[in-house]
């Protein structure tokens, strides 16, 4: 079995942190020891932050050109797409997904550092129309050291989506990956210095949440912070910002709803409607959690949907099976915890558990449950997991109300066959994102991504993350008559 033991990059310089403790880490799919990080404090962030200060302020980084930047992005991605396989098995080992999964998030965060190295000297300002005898010139600047605390689900995509942008804009970097699923994130900080990323452009230090986390969003020498977990974290980390008076950008996962109306072409929607959830074994932000069905045909799809869900199969990352464990023993049971909430004729189908599973590991079997009241904690809460839940709704308003009946906003998907009411649903949905007659959970780099409401706010991905990690300055210039 492969043994990691990480180390941070901070400044250019790989090393342990300061106090040489570490954090053990276990695999999810057995539940055994894969090796270990460094348990970062406080001190370790300050270091990590006054390199990334020195980077931009008169470092080498600091004097890249866009183009240059641009091609430092590339060559990474070139470096990711060179070592995709090391890589996958590596978030496939640290995070339990299946093998194939772990090469498609590995695919697209390559795709991330090649579509931030293109856009890196395609983005600038903008002149202005004013009053006669000026020069009105909008640029677009760096903001300085940006925060990132990343999650555990997607480690490595994460990383890229949230990095990259902020790289391309000539920001220094550092960032806090989760500490349940951290190799990914220690393996590409070593491709970036393989890349010739100059020192102290990107630093990463591993740790809790509470300790290193928490020292890094409260850090009085950032200058933005992008976070991505949960609500709870994300509204303390908001407050840290907040009291340092730095912006952030959060995304806090979802509730995210499909709605299939009965016009559908249901045999395009079924694999779709199931991928939606057990991808990640439901750990994604946007996974498509709720089913909102007209009644009409609400029996056909549920029943479709058990005969489904009854053949998936959870196993061990290397079996690649339909999907893996959960990331935890946390995890698993905060799961199950909402599994006991349901009322037993409420259960359509659940999936297996493949008999060789270590018993260790945090599995958890498939499950579909309908229908579900949609005031329920069952229908309200994000379970993160692979839980998928059936409503029925009558016509267009009221799913309309159901799906923007939960406190989250991040994604919806509206299947329908009727072109004015997919324009319709896409209007009135309260959420960042909308999938007409098809889901993207997950991927999607030029895709502009994030919520609304309880699913936070700010947008990243697409070219629209270049806004978000710059400041605009405006520069009025009298040139006289
Ligand atoms: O999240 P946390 P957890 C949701 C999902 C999941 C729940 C709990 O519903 O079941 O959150 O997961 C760091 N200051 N999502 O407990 O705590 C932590 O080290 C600063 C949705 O793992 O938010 C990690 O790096 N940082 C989600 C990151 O925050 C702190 C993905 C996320 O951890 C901190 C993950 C603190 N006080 C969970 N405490 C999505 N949007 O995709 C923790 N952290």
């Amino acid at each position: 079995m492969l043994t990691i033991h990480g180390r941070n990059l901070v400044g250019g310089q790989f090393r342990p942190a300061l106090s040489e403790k570490r954090i053990d880490l276990v695999s999810p799919s057995s539940g055994r020891l894969i090796g270990s990080i460094p348990a970062s404090e406080k001190r370790d962030i300050d270091a990590a932050v006054s390199a990334a200060r020195a980077a931009v302020e008169g470092g080498t980084w600091s004097r890249q050109t866009a183009v240059e930047r641009g091609r430092l992005l590339t060559a990474l991605g070139a470096l990711v797409s060179k070592h995709a396989d090391k890589l996958a098995q590596i978030e496939s080992l640290d995070t339990g997904k299946p093998l194939r999964q772990a090469r498609q998030d590995i695919e697209l965060t390559a795709r991330y550092f090649e579509f931030y190295g293109g856009g890196a000297d395609k983005f600038g300002g903008e002149t202005l129309p004013y009053l006669n005898d000026f020069n009105i010139q909008l640029w677009r600047e760096p903001l300085g050291v940006t925060g990132h605390i990343i999650p555990w689900n997607y480690p490595s995509q994460i990383l890229a989506r949230t990095l990259a942008p902020s790289l391309a804009m000539g920001n220094a970097t550092v960032l806090k990956p989760a500490e349940d699923a951290c190799l990914t994130p220690i393996h590409l900080s070593e491709l970036a210095v393989e890349a010739g990323f100059p020192d102290g452009s990107i630093n990463v230090v591993t740790g809790s949440g509470d300790v290193a986390g928490a020292s890094l969003a409260s850090h009085v020498g950032i200058d933005f912070l992008s976070f991505t977990g949960s609500p709870e974290t994300g509204a303390s980390v908001a407050a840290a910002a907040a009291s340092n008076r730095i912006a952030c950008a959060l995304e806090l996962g979802g509730k995210s709803p499909q709605i299939v109306f009965e016009d559908a072409d249901l045999e395009s929607a079924y694999p779709v409607l199931v991928q939606a959830i057990i991808q990640n074994a439901g750990q994604t932000c946007s996974a498509g959690s709720r089913i909102l069905v007209q009644s009409s045909v609400y029996d056909l799809v549920v029943e479709e949907l058990g005969r489904r869900f009854a053949e998936l199969e959870a196993g061990p990352h290397d079996l690649d099976l339909d999907l893996g464990p959960l990331i935890s023993h946390k995890q698993k049971t905060r799961v199950l915890g909402y599994l006991e909430l349901a009322d037993q004729s409420t259960m359509v189908a659940q999936g297996n558990i493949v008999s060789d599973a270590p018993p260790d590991g945090f599995y958890v079997r498939p499950t579909l449950l309908g229908p579900i009241d949609g005031d329920s904690r069952l229908a309200q809460e994000e379970i993160f997991g692979p839980v998928l839940i059936c409503t029925p709704f009558s016509d267009e308003s009221e799913a309309v109300r159901l799906a923007n009946g939960t406190d989250y906003g991040l994604v919806a998907g509206v299947w329908t066959s009727d072109g004015s009411r997919q324009l319709r649903m896409a209007k009135a949905l309260n959420c960042g994102q909308v999938f007409i007659n098809c889901f993207g959970a997950g991927g999607g780099v030029e895709l502009p991504f994030g919520g609304v409401g309880k699913s936070g706010h700010g947008r990243e991905k697409g070219m629209i993350a270049l806004h978000t990690y710059s400041r605009l300055k405006t520069v009025v210039q009298f040139h006289g008559h």
